[in-house]
C-alpha cells in the first residue's frame, strides 16, 4: 500500500564542494532510501538544498576577499551540478538564499513570536573589540565545557555534538583577530527548550523512538537528561535572514533556526513546480518524515527543530533521523580546511562514468554505527573483486552466451532441476530481504544482499557450466541460460537504488526499458517469469572496468601533494631569530659553487655525496637532498655554498661545507634561488 514520505538530506554549507564524507554520511543513504521507496510505489518528496547563511560562509568570503553572495552563488552551482552528475535523485535541490525560503523562515519566526514562544532578553554576548563585532558560532572557538575539545565553536562542539552558547566556551578566542573577547550587552530572542523538555521526553524517550539508531537515541537522551536550556535563535550578523520584528535591526535568524525550515520552503518550491499541494508532506500525520544527517547535526534535528515544529503547532514530527557516524580518509579525519578530502567534482573528473563504483564503495563501508575509514585500496578492491569479478562478470557471461547460443533470444526452458527451482525461489526472496535492510536504514547490509544475488548467479553458472553442457545437452543448456537470465533481470531492478547508472545500462542490455517488460520491485517476488522466452536482449557491454594500481597511486600522490601544499600555504612563518652584528655575519663565508659529481650515500635515504667546485677548490659535501633530487638531476647545478663550516663526518664521509636550501609549496627541497616563485617568503634558508 502506497505511503507518503518526505525525505530530507542535510543542507550542505555552500563554502566548499561535496566530499566523500558528506556522500557516505548523508547523501548516498538518503538516495538509496528515496529510490527504493519510489520503486516500491510510494509518494516521495526527496528534498535538499544549499545552506547559504551562517558564519562559515562569511569566513570564507572574508578569506577570498569577495561577498558572501559570491561564495554561495559559486558553491551552490558546483554542489548542485555534482549531485546531479552523481545521480542523487532529489525532487528538489533549492537554496536558503531563495526568496521563498526567506519568506517561509520569517513567517515561521513571526508565528512563534506572535504566539509568545520566544523569550526576548538582553544578555551579555562575546564581543571582539578589534573587529568591532559580536562573536557567535564559528566566529569564536574555545574549550567545550562538556568534552574539553579545544576547538569547539560558539554554537556547537563537533566532537561531542553538544549545542552551546558562545558564553559557555572556556578560554574563548576570536576566530577573526585571535583576541580574547569581551562581553557586551545585546538583545536576542531565545527558544526555551527547557519548556519543551516534557514533550521531548515523551516523544523520544517514552515514545516509539526505540527504532532510532542507538547512536542517535543515546546522544539525544544524554542531552535531555543533562537538562535543556533556552537557545538564542537570532544573531548580530549582517549575512542571513533579517529578524522580522520591531527592534531587531542588524539582527538575523540563527542559521540553525532558518536552515531546517529550508526543508519546508524547498518542498513548497517543488510542489508549486509540479502542481502539488505541499502541506500534506509536512502536515499530514500519515506522512513519514525522515531526516538524513551526519552525527554532528543530531541535536538540531532531534531536539531543536522538533521543538520549533511542536511550538508552531501545525507540523508533523520526524519519524526517524538515521544519522551516520563520520568517514575518515586513509586513517585521518576528513578535513575541508586541511584539504584532506576526496572532492566529488574531482572524483567525477578522474573516474568518468564510474559514479556507481564510489556509490557502492561508500555504501559497502558506510559509517552506519561507528566512524569508518575510506582507503583507495579498498575502493579498488570493491570495484575489482566485487563489481567487476562478480556482478559484471556474471552479467557479461549471461549476455555473451545468450548471444552466442541463441542470437540474444531468451531460450525456452525444459524441466527445472531441484537446483533450478531453488535458484528461482531465491530470486523471489531477494526483494523482501533487501527491502527489510533498507527499511531499517541498514544500507551496508542491503548492498551486500544485492551482491549476494550476483554471487548466486555467478555460482549457478560456474556450477552448471553451460559452455560444457551445450556440447551434450541442448535442452539442458536452454534451461540453464533461461534461469541465469531471470537472475540478470532481477539484478537490473534491485540494483537501481544502489547502482542507478548500472541499472540503466543493464536494462538497456536486457532491453527491458519498456514498461511492458520492465520489472517492478514487487514483480521480482511475485512473477514466475521476469524475462520471457522469445524476448530479444541486446549486445554485451562491460558494466564495470578494472581499476589499475596506477590510478590508485595517482590519487594517493594527489592527496599527499594537496596536504603538503595546504601545510605550506598555512605554514606559520617562524619568528625572526635574535639580531646579530655585522661581525657575526662576516664570519660566514658563502660562495657560489657548481656540483660536478653526485651519488647516493649507500643505505641512507636522504643523503647525496656531492663533489662541488667552490671556486676555491673541489670538495666533498654531503647533503640531505636525496628525497627531493636524484643524483643525476643535480649535476651541473649552480648552488650557494657555506664553505667555512667546520668539516664533519657523516656516515664515514667527511663533509666540508653546506649547500644552502629551502623548500617550495609542495614541501620539496629546492636550491636557494630567489627567482623561484614556488618558494614562499619567510621560509628559512639553511
Ligand atoms: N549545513 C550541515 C553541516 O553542519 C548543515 C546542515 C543543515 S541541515 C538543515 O555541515
Ligand atoms: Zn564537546
Amino acid at each position: 500500500m502506497s505511503k507518503r514520505y518526505t525525505i530530507t538530506a542535510a543542507l550542505p554549507y555552500t563554502n566548499g564542494p561535496i566530499h566523500i564524507g558528506h556522500l557516505a554520511g548523508v547523501y548516498v543513504p538518503a538516495d538509496i532510501y528515496a529510490r527504493y521507496l519510489r520503486l516500491t510505489g510510494n509518494d516521495v518528496a526527496f528534498i535538499c538544498g544549499s545552506d547559504e547563511h551562517g558564519v562559515p560562509i562569511t569566513i570564507k568570503a572574508k578569506k577570498e576577499g569577495v561577498t558572501p553572495q559570491d561564495i554561495v552563488d559559486k558553491y551552490h552551482a558546483i554542489i548542485k551540478k555534482s549531485f546531479e552528475d552523481f545521480g542523487v535523485s532529489f525532487d528538489n535541490y533549492s537554496r536558503t538564499s531563495a526568496k521563498i525560503h526567506h519568506d517561509t523562515a520569517q513567517n515561521f519566526f513571526k508565528t512563534l513570536y506572535d504566539k509568545g514562544e520566544f523569550i526576548e532578553e538582553v544578555t551579555e554576548q562575546l564581543y571582539d573589540e578589534k573587529a568591532d563585532q559580536f562573536l557567535a558560532d564559528r566566529f569564536v572557538t574555545g574549550t567545550c565545557p562538556k568534552c574539553s575539545n579545544e576547538e569547539a565553536y560558539g554554537d556547537q562542539c563537533e566532537k561531542c555534538g553538544s549545542s552551546l552558547n558562545a558564553t559557555d566556551l572556556i578560554n574563548p578566542k576570536s576566530a577573526i583577530t585571535g583576541n580574547v573577547p569581551t562581553l557586551k550587552q545585546t538583545k536576542h530572542w531565545f527558544l526555551p527548550l527547557d519548556k519543551h523538555e516534557a514533550f521531548l521526553k515523551e516523544w523520544i524517550l517514552k515514545g516509539h523512538k526505540k527504532d532510532w539508531k542507538p547512536n542517535v537515541y543515546g546522544q539525544v537522551k544524554s542531552w535531555i537528561d543533562d537538562g535543556l536550556r533556552p537557545r538564542a535563535v537570532t544573531r548580530d550578523l549582517d549575512w542571513g535572514i533579517p529578524v522580522p520584528v520591531e527592534g531587531a535591526e542588524g539582527k538575523v535568524l540563527y542559521v540553525w533556526f532558518d536552515a531546517p525550515i529550508g526543508y519546508i520552503s524547498a518542498t513548497k518550491e517543488w510542489a508549486e513546480r509540479v502542481g502539488k499541494d505541499w502541506e500534506p508532506y509536512w502536515k499530514d500525520e500519515n506522512t513519514k518524515l525522515v531526516h538524513f544527517i551526519g552525527k554532528d547535526n543530531i541535536v538540531f534535528h532531534c531536539i531543536i527543530f522538533p521543538a520549533m515544529l511542536k511550538a508552531e503547532g501545525s507540523y508533523i514530527l520526524p519519524d526517524n533521523v538515521p544519522a551516520n557516524e563520520f568517514l575518515n580518509l586513509e586513517g585521518n579525519k576528513l578535513s575541508t580546511s586541511k584539504n584532506w578530502a576526496v572532492w566529488l567534482p574531482e572524483y567525477l573528473e578522474d573516474f568518468p562514468n564510474q559514479q556507481d563504483v564510489l556509490r557502492y564503495a561508500l555504501t559497502a563501508n558506510a559509517p552506519e554505527t561507528k566512524d569508518n575509514d575510506f582507503t583507495w585500496a579498498d575502493f579498488q578492491a570493491k570495484n575489482n573483486n566485487e563489481l567487476v569479478a562478480i556482478f559484471g562478470n556474471f552479467i557479461n557471461r549471461v549476455v555473451v552466451l545468450t548471444d552466442k547460443y541463441y542470437n540474444g533470444i531468451v531460450p525456452s526452458p525444459s524441466n527445472f532441476t531441484q537446483v533450478d527451482e531453488e535458484v528461482l525461489a531465491a530470486i523471489k526472496a531477494y526483494p523482501d530481504v533487501i527491502a527489510s535492510s533498507i527499511e531499517r536504514y541498514r544500507f551496508r547490509e542491503a548492498s551486500q544482499e544485492l551482491m549476494n544475488l550476483a554471487r548466486l548467479g555467478n555460482k549457478y553458472l560456474a556450477d552448471e557450466e553451460p559452455w560444457k553442457v551445450i556440447k551434450v545437452d541442448e535442452e539442458r543448456t536452454k534451461t540453464i541460460m533461461f534461469v541465469a537470465l531471470q537472475i540478470a533481470s532481477a539484478l537490473a531492478t534491485l540494483s537501481e537504488p544502489f547502482l542507478p547508472f548500472t541499472s540503466d545500462k543493464l536494462k538497456n542490455i536486457l532491453s527491458v526499458t519498456s514498461s511492458a517488460i520492465e520489472m517492478s520491485w514487487e514483480d521480482i517476488s511475485t512473477k514466475n517469469v521476469l524475462l520471457p522466452t522469445g524476448h530479444q536482449i541486446g549486445k554485451a557491454e562491460l558494466l564495470f572496468s578494472k581499476i589499475e594500481d596506477e590510478a590508485i597511486q595517482q590519487q594517493l600522490d594527489k592527496l599527499i601533494a594537496s596536504k603538503k601544499a595546504n601545510e605550506a600555504a598555512n605554514k606559520t612563518v617562524e619568528p625572526q631569530k635574535d639580531t646579530i652584528t655585522y661581525d657575526d655575519f662576516s664570519k660566514l663565508d658563502i660562495r657560489v659553487g657548481t656540483i660536478l659529481e653526485a651519488e647516493k650515500m649507500p643505505k641512507a635515504n636522504k643523503l647525496l655525496v656531492l663533489k662541488v667546485d667552490t671556486g676555491i677548490d673541489v670538495r666533498t659535501i654531503v647533503s640531505g637532498i636525496a628525497e627531493s633530487f636524484s643524483a643525476e638531476e643535480v649535476i651541473g647545478k649552480k648552488v650557494t655554498v657555506l664553505v667555512n663550516l667546520a668539516p664533519r663526518a657523516l656516515r664515514g664521509v667527511e663533509s666540508q661545507g653546506m649547500i644552502l636550501m629551502t623548500e617550495n609549496a609542495e614541501g620539496k627541497l629546492v636550491f636557494v634561488n630567489p627567482d623561484d616563485k614556488s618558494v614562499a617568503n619567510g621560509l628559512h634558508i639553511s
